[in-house]
Parts: structure tokens; C-alpha cells; sequence
């Protein structure tokens, strides 16, 4: 693969050029996100802890008078235009235009008076591995038309207004993880999230200063949550919620779970409810470990995780499954997908100078197994949705 000469940024600003024939007034980025530990716990009322990564979509953008907006995609080389029309009611505008609608929609739906706008777009974060490309999106349009606009605003407020735009404008019936990892993170930091209070506590993840890295290793089998298996366990999980009868799974102390177990009527929901449950008290354990700065430590907590995913939430395939055990089995400390499943990536915490070898073992393993070969890479946590110039 030949290296592409321009930054994320730039081919923003090519692209801007090309469609509109002027620069923008600004551009505007958010990244893209792998999450350490809390899966399926956001939409649960839980508690998450993602980081955002260094790969980014940049939007580049500037005022149009006439209350419609025009966006360009890098990637498709498409020029989308929709008027008012367009986002009076969700769904009117469809494919990766969606999402920029959805926010669009989502921000006049709130009341917030939002301008006009000619946009391009380009893009580092792989789309359809499950590292969360439709939230930097999401993020990154937001930030653009906020700044334009001078909307009242403020981060806090954003993730749930990017999170109506894609559960009703685009809808997938996401929970608000993506979202706040991609407007939220800080560099140098993990975002511990508590999903029902929307609270944030920014935790240290010096990953170098322990000699540790993360390893990211893309399953490269298909990520989507269309195929209805992600809406199938949200269901589950509410469906559980009801039985017993508290407001969300959240609800369930660690300690109550035998008790709430005996209660549900079938083994599929007592094994949707026992991942959920003892989920949210790998998040809390692991974020005590890393106040305690115990960074190698949580090594197991994320194995035990992925063990949850694969045999009581039904969420993993045998690509990330080969990816997790071949990474343990090269010393990797803990490993686990990442994200919504069914294929995506996989991370591992990998002592920073056998990040080569493990990586290796993995490729080495999926070739054995006929896969399609890996790509990896390693990941430092960075900052979220920004202004860039
Ligand atoms: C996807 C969703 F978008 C998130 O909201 C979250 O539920 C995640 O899957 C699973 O933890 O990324």
C-alpha cells in the first residue's frame, strides 16, 4: 500500500477545494475510539472506559447563507446536497449522509438555529472495524456547525444530541459510549463514564511509563450492528430489566446476581444478564487499578471480559477469538474485543517490546486457521472532537 502524502487535515482541505472551489473558514476533527473494558454496558444505564485514538475525521467547512447544506466525502467522492426538507422528519437522507443529517436534524429538533453549511469530509478511521467511525463523524460534524453557528452547547451536552442522530435519524440503536468517547477523551487518559449520570472522570493510562502497550488488531471480519444481532441484545437486556422489574440492568448489584439469576425464566436471558452485571464490576475493578496506577494488573480483567462476550453474551466470532487466545498465548497479559462485536478489532496489552512478537503469533495463527490477514497496530490514548485551525 503506497502512503498517501497528506495529512487527514489536508485531504480535508483538498477535498473542500475541489468541491467548492475556495478553502474553508475551518476545520474540525474527532476521533475515532477502542474501548478498554464495558461492553454493551452503556445502553444497561453502566459504566464504560474508552479511549479515543490517534486516527481522526476531519470536517472542513464554511457558512452557506442559504439554509440548506452541501457535503463531500473524500472516501466516496460524492457530493451530497439537502435542504430544510430533508431534516424536518429522520430518514430522508440515506447512506453516510445519514449522519450528517441525523446531526443537523438532531440540532434543530433541540431548537438550536443552525446554519447553512458547505462541508468535506476525509477520514483515517477504518470504516466497519468497529473502532466507532460514525461517532467521529457524528462528533466532528457537530463541533463544525457548533463553532459556525456560535450554538449554545457545550460538551457536555453534545453525546446525546450525536446519539439521537444516529439511533433516529440513521437509526441503529446505539447507547451513548461512542458518542461521549468521541467529543469527551483527553490525551494520555481513559474516559470512565457512568452512562446513566453522564459523569466522567478523565483516568491516567500512562501506557508508557508502565513499558506497556496496546495492541490493536483488526479481526478484518465484517462489523455491523444492521444484521440485528446488536438490537437483539438490547432487547434481551431490557426484556431482563422488566422481569425484574428495576429501571435499567445497572440496577443489579454485583453481589444480588445468583438472586437475580433464580428470578428470569430461561437461560439465554441469565447468561445476557450474568455478561451485563459482572461487566459493569470488571469496568469499577479495572478503574481501581488504574487510580492505583496497577496499570499490568488489568490484564485479567480484560480477558475475563472477553470470555463473558464470547459465552454469555454471544457477541464474538472465531476470528476475534483466534486473535485473543493467540495473543494470550504469546504473553500478552489480557486481551478482548472491542466494541459492539460480531468481528471488529481485538485489543491486547502486550509488554511494549514484544508488541512485534504477539502481533506475529496472531497473524501466524490466523493464517493456520485461512483468515484473512490481520493489520495491527498500537494505540495511545488521544484527545477528543477539537477545532484544528
Ligand atoms: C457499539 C455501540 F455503538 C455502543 O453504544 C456500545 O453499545 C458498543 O457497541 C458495545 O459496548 O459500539
Amino acid at each position: 500500500m503506497t502512503a498517501r502524502p497528506d495529512t487527514v487535515a489536508d485531504r480535508a482541505t483538498i477535498c473542500f477545494r475541489h468541491a467548492y472551489g475556495q478553502p474553508p473558514v475551518g476545520r474540525w476533527a474527532a476521533p475515532g475510539r477502542v474501548n478498554l473494558i464495558g461492553e454493551h454496558t452503556d445502553y444497561n444505564d453502566g459504566f464504560v472506559l474508552p479511549f479515543a485514538l490517534p486516527l481522526r475525521t476531519v470536517v472542513a467547512a464554511t457558512p452557506q447563507q442559504t439554509g440548506s447544506w452541501t457535503v463531500c466525502s473524500e472516501l466516496t467522492g460524492e457530493t451530497v446536497g439537502f435542504g430544510v426538507d430533508e431534516v424536518t422528519r429522520p430518514g430522508r437522507v440515506t447512506g453516510w449522509a445519514a449522519y450528517v443529517a441525523g446531526v443537523v436534524w438532531a440540532l434543530r429538533e433541540a431548537g438550536h438555529p443552525v446554519p447553512g453549511a458547505r462541508l468535506a469530509i476525509a477520514s483515517d478511521v477504518p470504516l466497519g472495524a468497529g473502532l466507532s467511525s460514525s461517532a467521529a463523524l457524528e462528533a466532528a460534524v457537530l463541533a463544525a456547525l457548533v463553532d459556525l453557528g456560535g450554538l449554545a452547547l457545550t460538551a457536555e451536552q453534545q453525546p446525546r444530541l450525536a446519539q439521537r442522530a444516529e439511533n433516529h435519524y440513521v437509526g441503529a440503536p446505539t447507547g451513548i459510549m461512542d458518542q461521549s468517547a468521541a467529543i469527551r477523551c483527553r490525551t494520555g487518559h481513559a474516559l470512565f463514564l457512568d452512562c446513566r449520570t453522564e459523569q466522567v472522570e478523565h483516568i491516567p493510562f500512562d501506557l508508557d511509563g508502565a513499558g506497556l502497550a496496546i495492541l490493536v488488531i483488526d479481526s478484518r471480519a465484517p462489523h455491523r450492528h444492521a444484521d440485528g444481532e446488536y438490537a437483539a441484545r438490547r432487547a434481551s437486556c431490557e426484556k431482563a430489566a422488566a422481569l425484574l422489574d428495576v429501571p435499567a440492568l445497572r440496577d443489579v448489584p454485583a453481589a444480588g446476581l445468583d438472586d437475580a439469576l433464580a428470578r428470569l425464566p430461561d437461560d439465554e436471558i441469565r447468561r445476557r444478564v450474568r455478561h451485563v452485571v459482572t461487566e459493569d464490576q470488571r469496568v469499577l475493578d479495572t478503574v481501581a487499578l488504574l487510580r492505583d496506577g496497577q496499570v499490568r494488573q488489568i490484564g485479567p480483567l480484560l480477558t475475563a471480559s472477553h470470555a463473558s462476550m464470547r459465552d454469555d453474551f454471544a457477541i464474538t466470532v472465531p476470528e476475534v477469538d483466534t486473535a485473543v487466545e493467540a495473543a494470550l498465548a504469546a504473553g500478552a497479559l489480557g486481551a478482548r474485543m472491542t466494541g459492539g462485536g460480531f468481528g471488529g478489532c481485538v485489543l491486547a496489552l502486550v509488554e511494549a517490546d514484544q508488541s512485534d512478537r504477539v502481533g506475529a503469533a496472531v497473524t501466524a495463527a490466523y493464517a493456520a486457521r485461512g483468515f484473512t490477514t490481520p493489520t495491527l497496530c498500537t494505540a495511545t490514548p488521544a484527545a477528543g472532537a477539537t477545532r484544528l485551525d
